[in-house]
């Protein structure tokens, strides 16, 4: 199988990539490297040292003698992602390759406009391609379970059987997002699931969890193969912070009270759960959505988890939230099409979390603490910022 991850340098792109090539798909990566750009608008760094995509994609050729070929280019631009596409010919395309952070996208105008332009255009981009090149080319985009934000009823997988004035029909399940970032998927969604109705494209939409972990066993192989570990408060997601703040004795930074709860996924299951969406295609015309998280908790739990596992006097502080979010509300998701493909979820309770705490202490001097405090407030038009976005 031929598979072309888009977004291949990130967090989630590139051990996805190696997961893949050693599942035996012959697998090309492309990445404008605007992720790496985005660290120095907001001088800050992965907490492990990251080597260019370049560099990784030697390391890994020398250890497994599989070749990863790698597409510098941005999505935005038509004629890149088409000719990236034709020429790469692959049977499924990977798009994790978005501006993904809910407080980069709320900073203020320009920084809301870029979220939206480069990831509604971007796959809107590599849906004509996929149109021109070869309408059997299976997408497999990542969504976000914050699509859905906390409706009052049970979250079903993408799709709403509705009985309304005696008459029945199937939609897409209504949405309420949190951020200009996490509407941008709803965007990207609504034009998938056109696409596939118009075109007849195939595409499987997965809506996943926040995402901790750091190795997977392919980037555990080397030093040179790991992939970023962010830690601010703009691009760290909530438990991988949390840990972080427990290992240089910084209060957990829980928003408001703490009672938001979201679904949640190992690093590892990503990669598991991409790779099975990828070798069980949608049909054509088939826009089908699999929710990818394994499980749900509150911020809470997760920052009383994380201080019992490391240090038990570890402080947890709850801050004035500065996102607009329910703190107390109904969270009950079905996701069992990704079990029922096969996935074997590496659940909370049985890993190995203190692995983790192993690596933090390893890096802990690249720590820069002021970048663990909130600075992107919702509720304001303009954050102050030092920048402004290129
Ligand atoms: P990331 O920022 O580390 O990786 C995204 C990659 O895409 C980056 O390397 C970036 O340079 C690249 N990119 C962005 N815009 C591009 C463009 N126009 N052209 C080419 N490349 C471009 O993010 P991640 O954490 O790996 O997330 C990957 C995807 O998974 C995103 O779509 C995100 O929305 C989704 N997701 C992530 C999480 C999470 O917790 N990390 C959870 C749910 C969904
Ligand atoms: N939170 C805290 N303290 C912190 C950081 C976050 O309490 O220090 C809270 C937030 O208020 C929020 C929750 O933790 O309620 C999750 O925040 P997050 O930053 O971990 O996740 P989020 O902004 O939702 O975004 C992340 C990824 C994004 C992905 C999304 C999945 O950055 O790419 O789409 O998780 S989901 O949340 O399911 O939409």
């Amino acid at each position: 199988m031929r598979t072309l991850v888009l977004g291949g340098d990130g967090y989630l792109g590139w051990p996805t990539a190696l997961h893949l090539s050693r599942a035996g798909h012959d697998v090309a990566v492309a990445d404008n490297f605007a992720r790496r750009q985005y660290d120095f608008e907001l001088g800050v760094e992965s907490l492990v040292p990251i080597q260019t995509l370049q560099a990784r994609a030697r390391v890994w050729s020398e250890l497994t003698g599989r070749d990863i070929a790698i597409h510098v280019g941005d999505l935005t631009d038509p004629e890149f992602t088409i000719e990236m596409i034709r020429s790469f010919h692959p049977d499924t395309i990977v798009h994790f390759g978005e501006q993904r952070a809910a407080p980069y996208s709320m900073i203020d105008r320009s920084h809301a406009v870029y979220t939206q332009v480069n990831n509604v255009v971007g796959t809107l981009n590599v849906l004509f391609a996929i149109g021109e090149v070869d309408r059997d080319i299976h997408l497999v985009k990542l969504g976000t379970m914050g699509e859905y934000g906390t409706p009052d009823i049970d979250i079903e997988e993408g799709w709403l059987d509705v009985t309304h004035k005696g008459r029945s029909d199937r939609v897409l399940f209504p949405k309420r997002p949190g951020s200009f970032y996490h509407l941008s998927k709803v965007h990207d969604s609504h034009n998938i699931e056109f696409a596939c109705r118009i075109w007849g494209l195939r595409a499987t939409d997965l809506n996943q969890g926040v995402v901790y972990g750091l190795a997977t066993p392919e980037t555990a192989l080397d030093p040179r193969l790991s992939t970023r570990f962010d830690y601010d408060s703009v691009f760290g997601t909530v438990l991988n912070r949390f840990i972080i703040q427990a290992v240089i004795g910084h209060p957990l930074t829980v928003y408001g009270s703490g009672g938001q709860t979201r679904g949640l996924i190992d690093i590892r299951d990503t990669a598991a759960c991409v790779r099975l969406a990828s070798e069980h295609p949608a049909e054509p015309g088939e826009f089908r959505v699999f929710n990818q998280m394994t499980e749900a908790k509150s911020v809470a739990e997760l920052a009383k988890t994380v201080a019992e596992t490391y240090a038990k006097d570890a402080q947890i502080e709850f801050l004035d939230n500065p996102r607009v979010e329910a703190d107390t509300h109904y969270y009950n998701v079905t996701h069992t099409r990704l079990v029922e493909l096969g996935l074997e979820p590496h659940l909370l309770a049985d890993t190995l979390i203190e692995s983790l705490f192993g690596i933090v202490e390893q890096h802990r001097d690249r720590i820069d603490e002021r970048a663990l405090r909130p600075t992107v407030n919702w509720r304001t038009t303009a954050n102050p910022r030092t920048t402004v976005h290129p």
